[in-house]
């Protein structure tokens, strides 16, 4: 048994696509943030912290994209991650990073208050936050250079991850077209039928012209 939470458009989308190219069956519900249904008690008994994804499996939950697609490549998929020890860590160190970086960047432009609750403070850890957001775009953007996908020539779950915020900076308006790699990156993405299924069900902004 294999059920995902998640929320179109979140960080979710990244365990989403490497559930649907791995193959696996698996169950999905959709939140809705609009609704708060992260915060239901429902919910909160999947993931008491109330943030997607979640996967439930025979075992229990796992949390955390990280987590959620090292397993899902160990379980039913090996070959959406690399084989070899240094790749693999590799992988995961770009994951960690996206996780622990990429992704709080963002979530200061859109929820400052989380990180202070001087309202005084917001504008400036937005404006901070776009910036970080930004530049970690461009770093993707150098990292894809001469590459067919973020780790070299196999495609892996990290890419699946990586396309999370190419989505985010084309909602928040970001110049996305300059980052030339990132761009024809993400057009060999939405060629993938697992990842436009994924992206379908999701009603992505990444669909949209
Ligand atoms: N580091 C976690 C981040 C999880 C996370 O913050 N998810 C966001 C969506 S992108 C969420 O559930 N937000 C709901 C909320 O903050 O209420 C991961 O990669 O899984």
């Amino acid at each position: 048994m294999l059920k995902l939470y998640y929320a179109p458009g979140a960080c979710s989308t990244a365990s989403h696509i490497g559930l649907e190219e791995s193959g696996a069956t698996f169950d999905s519900q959709a939140l809705s943030f609009a609704k708060n249904e992260q915060k239901t008690p429902e919910y909160l008994r999947v993931n008491p912290r109330g943030r997607v994804p979640a996967l439930v499996i025979d075992e229990g939950t796992i949390v955390e994209n990280t987590a959620i697609l090292d397993y899902v490549a160990g379980k039913y998929a090996p070959q959406l991650m690399p084989k070899d020890p240094v790749q693999r860590a590799r992988a995961i160190s770009l994951m960690a990073w996206f996780s622990n970086n990429v992704h709080p960047a963002f979530t200061h432009i859109g929820r400052p208050e989380r990180f202070a609750s001087d309202v005084a403070a917001h504008e400036n850890l937005k404006a901070t936050g776009r910036e970080n957001f930004h530049a970690a775009l461009k770093e993707i953007d150098g990292l894809l250079a001469g590459k067919t996908w973020i780790m070299g020539e196999q495609f892996t779950v990290v890419d699946g991850y990586a396309l999370v915020f190419y989505g985010w900076g084309k909602r928040i308006g970001l110049p996305m077209a300059e980052l030339k790699n990132y761009t024809a990156w993400k057009d060999r993405m939405l060629a993938r039928p697992a990842v436009k299924r994924v992206l379908e069900r999701e009603q992505s902004i990444l669909l949209a012209a």
